[in-house]
């Protein structure tokens, strides 16, 4: 594990040659390259990696609130997808784990761990001032030959219940985004941001993307046995696993949106991205004094 000069990045390496980089603005993973070298993450050319904003790609940490909710008491005041992605963590520290099993020595994992409280030196002033809850938020990172795992824990560390939504905004790298399939999702109801927040079903069981695409899907298959998968000509590339989160958003700005999200660089670069975004957003859990809310995904390298 290093640090990069101006100690704004952790980095990670295995034996065999797979890298996660994670910026401490955010603790949003900026890249993850496999042993090969190749990048599995999207991030735009434009995106503000000095801490002057949300990281445009990679995956930003959603808390929390997801999107804005103008209704709901304790988060009304947040901007969009909460503070988790604008404020400065601590990097906590790695562990490594060597396989003991038999297996080839060098199939080893790196866990990096990133901590936000609300006592914290980095923690955006917008909390304080509009989620003025106590809370601590363990992010960890988990890289192994085949699989990405990102991990939340948030406590409430207050004297009385808070609501919050958790998600992890992963901008997946694909090739041809109109060669893209989704799988996974069949039979699923989903809220369409595209028309008017429509409750829908995904009747066919292959979603694909030919236009501005925004859904909140709540999958009914097992979301660690059922994973949803990420198809690209017809050569399965990623599957997304989730732990205790319920839902998983698929979003593609296409054409116009890209072309009016400024950080969003180049604007043909939403034929090189998939948000396949795992989250507990559907509603609001909430997380009584003393308590954690915990949730994870892990994306598996299919190719
Ligand atoms: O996850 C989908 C979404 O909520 C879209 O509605 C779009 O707003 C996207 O997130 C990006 O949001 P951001 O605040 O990062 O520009």
């Amino acid at each position: 594990v290093t640090f990069s000069d101006d100690n704004s990045r952790v980095i990670a390496e295995l034996p065999t040659g797979e890298r996660v980089e994670v910026l401490l603005y955010g603790a949003t993973v900026i890249s993850w390259k496999d042993a090969q070298g190749n990048e599995k993450l999207w991030l735009s050319e434009a995106a503000k990696l000095d801490g002057s904003k949300a990281v445009r790609g990679g995956i930003p940490v959603v808390f929390p609130v997801f999107g804005t909710a103008p209704d709901h008491p304790q988060a009304r005041d947040l901007p969009q997808h909460g503070f988790a992605r604008t404020s400065r963590w601590e990097f906590l520290g790695k562990s490594t784990s060597e396989s003991m099993d038999g297996r080839a020595a060098n199939e080893a994992t790196v866990k990096l761990d990133f901590g936000l409280s609300s006592a914290a030196q980095g923690l955006d002033p917008i909390a304080p001032k509009h989620w003025p809850f106590k809370f601590n938020l363990i992010y960890s990172v988990t890289l192994s030959q085949k699989s990405l795992t990102t991990s939340i824990v948030a406590t409430n560390d207050d004297s009385a219940p808070f609501e919050c939504q958790v998600l992890m905004h992963t901008y997946l790298r694909v090739k041809d985004i109109t060669s893209v399939e989704v799988h996974g999702l069949a039979n699923a109801p989903y809220i369409d941001k595209v028309d008017n927040l429509a409750a829908k079903t995904q009747s066919d069981p292959t979603l694909t993307i030919t236009g501005e695409t925004d859904r909140v899907y709540t999958p009914q298959g097992d979301p660690t046995n059922d994973p949803v998968t990420v198809v690209e000509a017809g050569k399965p590339r990623y599957a997304v696993a989730r732990d205790n989160l319920s839902n998983v958003v698929v979003w593609n700005p296409w054409t116009d949106k890209a072309q009016g999200i400024a950080d969003f660089a180049p604007k043909e670069g939403f034929r090189n991205m998939i948000c396949v975004e795992p989250g507990a957003v559907g509603g609001w859990q909430s997380v009584e004094a003393g308590d954690a809310f915990e949730g994870a995904q892990t994306i598996t390298l299919l190719d």
